[in-house]
């Protein structure tokens, strides 16, 4: 059974709803970030940079919720059959964790980058419902958390500029195992 490392409120959360999505029994193990559990020498021995998420597929050992992502992705949806397919996602995961996640949070990017990067999102939301060939994926937990993460880390961020970008939170937000209890 798959193992996923995690602590509460942290990216582990992703790679939570994406299982809960698959389907695919795993185990939750707890590393306690607060009681720096993740420094501990048999956490390292899984992820030497000592970060959650971390996963164990039957000895197959991986860290980056990202690349955690789209290996689940490549692996277990069946939707998911050629080069193509997998480097679409892939494009979306990789657009989340560093374009998407500079532009929203980093400070100094902030003012120039984040009506850019909704606005064209708001865009794209309204001819398709989800990222990839209009069909739930691996895309989506990806984005989809990042944008979750705008209202828990901005203060009063106003979305409504954006309506397909709230819709899409929205649709993402009412799936059973969204980010959930993580
Ligand atoms: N880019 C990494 C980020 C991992 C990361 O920074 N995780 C945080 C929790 S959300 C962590 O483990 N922090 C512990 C620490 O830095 O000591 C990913 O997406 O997996």
């Amino acid at each position: 059974m798959i193992k996923l490392y995690g602590s509460g409120f942290s990216r582990a959360a992703i790679v939570k709803w994406y299982l809960e999505e698959l389907q695919i029994p795993y185990e939750f193990v707890l590393v306690e970030l607060k009681d720096g559990d993740n420094f501990k020498p048999e956490y390292v021995a899984i992820n030497p940079f000592s970060k959650v998420p971390s996963i164990d597929d039957n000895g197959f050992i991986l860290w980056e919720s990202g690349a955690i992502l789209t290996y689940l992705a490549s692996k277990y949806d069946p939707t998911v059959n050629t080069p193509e397919k997998i480097a679409a996602i892939n494009q979306w995961v990789l657009f989340a964790n560093s374009t998407l996640s500079d532009g929203l949070f980093a400070p100094q990017f902030q003012a120039k980058e984040t009506p850019l990067l909704l606005g064209k999102l708001n865009e794209i939301l309204s001819q398709k419902p989800f990222l990839v060939d209009g069909v739930f994926s691996a895309a989506d937990v990806a984005v989809g958390s990042l944008l979750g993460y705008v209202p828990m880390m901005i203060k009063d961020f106003d979305l409504s500029p954006y309506p397909n970008v709230m819709a899409y939170m929205q649709k993402l937000k009412e799936r059973p195992g969204f980010m959930g209890g993580v």
